[in-house]
């Protein structure tokens, strides 16, 4: 039987409540699938920082590293010590970030479904800011690679789905330079691909056709700290943030999170929704199962899906969806599915 070692962190704020649901649908997912998943934690964040000096310690990343794939909870106000810089030490250039109406969640149209692929290393999310004399510079770093690389990622995603549109957004416009070079990147590519159809637009009309057209959407490729923006975005658009999953990938190794933050306002009321993370599962299992050639896997990233899906439709919601379900009943519903 093939076992996974994840490395798990439980990050800040409403990060352990979820991650600790996360761990109880896994464990309940192993039981069912025979697929063995070995947990490690990986300590970072916020409290880690006020602990010990370090947000990200060396053994955590060690850990990490050692890992077959990093489950993540939300971290607080460490999230550029954290997770921007695992993104860029560990090389997950692509951030996949789908937006899929669910059935049974109040959402803008029933018929969104589309997928951000922001790229995940540079741009003003490099943090290089400089203090000068009269205020601050910061520098966007935007590379040939980078472009070339989130751009191929996008186009390969697109050509395994039906509507198969790619649309490029940016602000070549404006930033003449840096999204001039981003643009020429998803052109070339879109040569490539001749079967998938290519647009692009600008970051600020792609921010209002979302919500004027959520539905005209399949693949958005884009730029960091505007994947970053539109993702949140994206996430009301179907539901909210309580129920957004996100993947980072690199070529050989991927951290799955939500996309919510820490949520300092409901931290410890027992009320967030586990949904995001357990998508986010969801997607890790998908991936182990695409980049292990392992069936199971994905045999169980299926299952956990459809329990996520049918336990949301009978009407099992926490407070950000409308219902009244704690983080534990909520969890104890999905498993109840799992097992169904
Ligand atoms: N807006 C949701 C949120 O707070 N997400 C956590 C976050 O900011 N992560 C940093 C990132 O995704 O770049």
């Amino acid at each position: 039987m093939a076992s996974y070692a994840i490395s798990v962190m439980e990050g800040d704020g409403v990060g352990k409540e979820v991650t600790r649901s996360a761990l109880e649908i896994l464990g309940s997912v192993s039981s069912a699938s025979g697929v063995s998943l070995d947990f490690t934690p990986a300590p970072a964040g916020d409290a880690v920082l006020a602990g010990t000096g370090e947000a990200l310690p060396q053994q955590s990343l060690s850990v990490i590293r050692g890992s077959d794939a990093c489950l993540k909870g939300p971290v607080g106000e460490t999230a550029a010590a954290v997770i921007v810089k695992l993104r860029q030490v560990l090389d997950l250039y692509a951030n996949i970030r789908p937006a899929k109406s669910m059935p049974g969640v109040p959402c803008l149209r029933p018929d969104i479904d589309f997928v951000i692929v922001r790229e995940n290393t540079e741009d003003l999310y490099r943090g290089l800011e400089f203090e000068v004399a009269d205020g601050v510079v910061a520098m966007r770093v935007t590379t040939t690679k980078a472009c070339a690389r989130i751009a191929d990622r996008a186009f390969r995603l697109a050509m395994g789905r039906k509507a198969k549109k790619v649309v490029a957004v940016h602000k070549a416009n404006v930033m003449r330079k840096s999204c001039g070079l981003f643009s020429s990147a998803c052109r070339e590519a879109a040569a490539r691909y001749p079967a998938v159809s290519f647009s692009e637009m600008y970051v600020d009309a792609a921010a209002m056709n979302l919500i004027r057209s959520p539905e005209s959407f399949d693949v958005i490729v884009t730029t960091n700290m505007f994947g970053d923006i539109l993702s949140d975005e994206a996430a009301q658009l179907v539901g909210g943030l309580g129920i957004a999953p996100s993947a980072n990938l690199g070529d050989k190794f991927a951290i799955f999170e939500p996309v919510h933050g820490s949520a300092p306002d409901i931290a410890g009321k027992g009320i967030a929704n586990p949904v995001g993370i357990s998508l986010s599962a969801c997607m890790m299992l998908e991936w182990l199962g695409e980049s292990r050639e392992d069936r199971k896997c994905g045999d169980a990233a299926s299952a956990l899906r459809a329990a996520i899906e049918r336990a949301v439709q009978k009407g099992a919601k926490t407070p950000d969806l409308g219902g009244s379900l704690t983080t534990e009943k909520m969890t104890r519903e999905i498993v109840a599915e799992l097992r169904r």
